[in-house]
């Protein structure tokens, strides 16, 4: 990977080669995803393999807001992490090129149809430019129009890989459909997901009433309990029957998680999975053709920790493993 940002003169060539744009100390120079290169005009978005992207948007919360500070808390947070998954053994940035790609620009900012269609026409930009999005939101209402723009890049309906403890399957909300408990019902009727390869993962919690849509659109839904009553490895073995074969995206919402390892969220669940479970299961996706993920609902607000942050920033390491191994098998075939 090429040195071109002119902090690494006296660097021994060698080392340059093993660390690349990370050859400096972590705590230095400015904050960007996983310490990836900025690169935030589209012009310059030729040759990059995944790009990550924030949404700093969080107009679609049914009650505390705050993750719209998601994406900063994250760049920060994954200055922490490394080049190497050491129980895969994937190295992402060999089999990838990857970039921060900096904000998805939002004018819509009082304006929540404008602001879900300013992103979808971002993730249009992105996809034309032939770059795989890895995102970090954000409340989960930009997850659809991240959908809308991938499914049409991808001429179908993608399946899902949901984790979460809400289904996000609601009905139109104060006479609104746009807000962060309704975004797969949407993504549904607009023809950008598919629900019969939607798995949805860590379900608990008194909103059930609210997912009648998930049971009769036919998606596949996995409660709290009954995660732990199969087991991980036959919910990895269910999430991969589900999505198939099919272009597929991953969704990570922090609540999913326990609220000891992830409080900084505006509507935590207690009685969660674990961040050991989290990454098992993640890391169970390896072969599928994943060609998006994001994390969502980082509330830094709520976070004075940073634990939610660092546990956020990991999960969007496991997923970027995932999406460069899907790009490297691509370039080799
Ligand atoms: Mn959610």
């Amino acid at each position: 990977m090429s040195s071109d940002n002119g902090n690494d003169a006296g660097v021994p060539d060698e080392r340059r080669r093993a660390w690349g744009e990370r050859y400096r100390p972590r705590y230095s120079g400015v904050a960007t995803f996983m310490r990836c290169r900025l690169h935030e005009e589209p012009e310059a978005w030729s040759g990059i393999d995944v790009g990550i992207v924030g949404v700093p948007f969080d107009g679609g919360v049914t009650n505390r807001p705050g993750a719209r500070h998601g994406p900063r808390h994250l760049r920060e947070q994954s200055t922490l992490m490394g080049m190497v998954n050491h129980q895969t053994g994937v190295r992402p940035y060999d089999l990838a090129k990857v970039a921060d790609l900096g904000d998805a620009p939002i004018e819509g900012v009082y304006r929540l149809d404008e602001a879900i269609a300013d992103v979808e026409r971002h993730y249009d930009r992105i996809a034309a430019a032939g770059v795989v999005p890895l995102t970090a939101g954000g409340d989960h209402s930009i997850t659809l129009p991240i959908m809308r723009a991938l499914g049409k890049a991808h001429g179908r309906p993608l399946g899902l890989i949901h984790f979460d403890a809400h289904c996000d399957t609601g009905p139109e909300l104060f006479g609104h459909k746009h807000h962060h408990g309704g975004p797969f019902k949407v993504a549904v009727e607009d023809g950008a997901l598919d629900p019969k390869r939607t798995i949805q993962i860590g379900i608990r919690g008194p909103a059930e009433p609210l997912w009648g849509f998930s049971y009769e659109s036919g998606m596949t839904v996995i409660h709290i309990e009954e995660l732990y009553a199969m087991g991980i490895p036959a919910v990895v073995e269910k999430a991969r029957e589900v999505a198939g074969d099919g272009p597929t995206y991953v969704s990570f919402d922090v609540d999913g998680l326990d609220p000891v390892y992830a409080p900084g969220t505006g509507t935590p669940e207690v009685g969660g999975f674990t961040t050991y479970e989290a990454q098992q299961m993640l890391r169970g996706l390896r072969g599928l053709d994943v060609i998006a993920g994001d994390v969502v609902e980082v509330s830094p607000p709520f976070d004075p920790s940073g634990t939610t942050g660092l546990t956020g920033a990991q999960m969007m390491f496991e997923i970027l493993c995932l999406l460069a191994e899907a790009v490297g098998r691509k370039k080799d075939a």
